[in-house]
């Protein structure tokens, strides 16, 4: 799994502004303006760092030390623990997590980049964004300035005669899962409320339904599932112990999708940010979210031109496409730099395995609490 985009629009009429409408990797490289990690601030001082080679622009390669760092943390939280009052006693194991962390810059953002595994099985990807808010000068040196509401109609006032423009960041991740193998399909879990017929002591019971995708294409909320909708990756083709097909849960999260207009020339470029899951099949071609050029694009060559065949893709090698988005109006808290602002989403294993795997850890036991 990548980082296969990072959209920035911001919110301004203003010519000099309204062209700010940035593709991050596409048009600057988010491993490109990878930064070397500082021991202490950026990873813990017991963290590994590792030194990364890439491409430069004259077809040879340059190295930039510690750019990668691996880290292990216990968070403090229990992985699972249970109380049990007959005798006492706690019975738990600490979360302890593995953490792989780089940081890219890209121009006034910094973007803390992890992918977390924990021992459940999870997999989480985290975004924090720190650095600084893009501002714009302003004639308002406060709220009761006669300037200020007009100031401040795509922006925020945060600080003496600066205006802080509103924007979005959307992340998409291009996650090429193989569960249990490469062959796999995507399904949906959706819950529905419903009337419960056979009973005289209850009105109504919630069910879920389960239901395959058959074609490329966005994932699009169904609004009809009033009790929420989740997604899986699955392995029809192999059986876990209890006969079930192994499968990864895709845990988005709550993400919001771009709003702007269909025809508004930067979504025109952007259209992966108008879902938050897209599914196709894997082509080795199809890497970046938003095409290979989106620099030089005056359409969109990414997501939504993958999925116009709409071709199969039930048991085949599937690519999620997820996009991680939040939109920034930003508070005068965000001023003079940016305090880390995490977003995050999490692959859970689902009838993957037979049991908990982070009981395999020796959950010994734990001192009986005082009373
Ligand atoms: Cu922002």
């Amino acid at each position: 799994m990548n980082v296969s985009e990072l959209f920035v629009p911001y919110m301004s009429p203003d010519p000099t502004w309204s062209y700010r409408t940035f593709m991050d990797a596409g048009e600057f490289g988010m491993g490109y303006l990878i930064a070397s990690l500082k021991p202490g601030v950026d990873c813990p001082p017991n963290a590994i760092f590792i030194d990364l080679t890439f491409p430069n622009d004259v077809g040879g390669t340059y190295t930039r030390p510690a750019a990668l760092c691996v880290f292990e943390r216990a968070n403090g939280d229990p992985a699972w623990r249970h109380y049990v009052a007959s005798t006492k006693s706690v019975a738990g194991v600490p979360q302890v997590e593995l953490v792989v962390r780089h940081i890219p810059t890209v121009g006034n953002y910094d973007y803390v980049v992890d992918y977390v595994f924990s021992p459940q099985g999870n997999i989480t990807l985290r975004v924090g964004a720190t650095g600084f808010d893009a501002v714009q000068s302003s004639a308002a040196a406060n709220m009761e300035s006669p300037t200020a509401l007009a100031d401040t109609t795509y922006g925020t006032l945060i600080a003496p005669y600066n205006v802080a423009i509103n924007h979005d960041h959307y992340f998409n991740f291009r996650l090429d899962l193989d569960v249990d193998g490469p062959q796999n399909s995507l399904v949906r879990d959706a819950f529905f409320a419903e009337p419960a017929k056979d009973s005289k002591t209850r009105k109504s019971l919630w069910t879920l339904k389960t239901g395959r995708y058959s074609a490329e294409g966005p994932i699009v909320p169904d609004h009809m599932a009033t009790g929420g909708e989740t997604w899986r990756v699955v392995n029809s083709n192999e059986k876990t112990g209890l006969k079930f097909n192994p499968s990864y849960w895709i845990d988005t999260h709550h993400q919001p999708t771009s709003i702007l207009d269909p025809a508004d020339p930067p979504q025109i470029r952007a259209g992966f940010t108008s879902q938050t899951l897209w599914v196709t099949k894997r082509r080795d071609d199809q890497y970046w979210a938003a095409g290979l050029y989106p620099n030089l694009s005056t359409k969109d060559e990414g997501l939504p031109a993958f999925v116009a065949k709409k071709e199969p893709i039930t048991n085949e090698d599937l690519v999620v496409w997820y996009t991680m988005g939040f939109r920034h109006a930003p508070r005068p808290e965000d001023f003079p730099i940016l305090p880390t602002f995490w977003h995050e989403m999490t692959l859970r294993p689902a009838f993957f395995f037979d049991h908990d795997p982070s009981t395999s850890f020796n959950p010994g036991e734990l001192a009986p609490p005082k009373e």
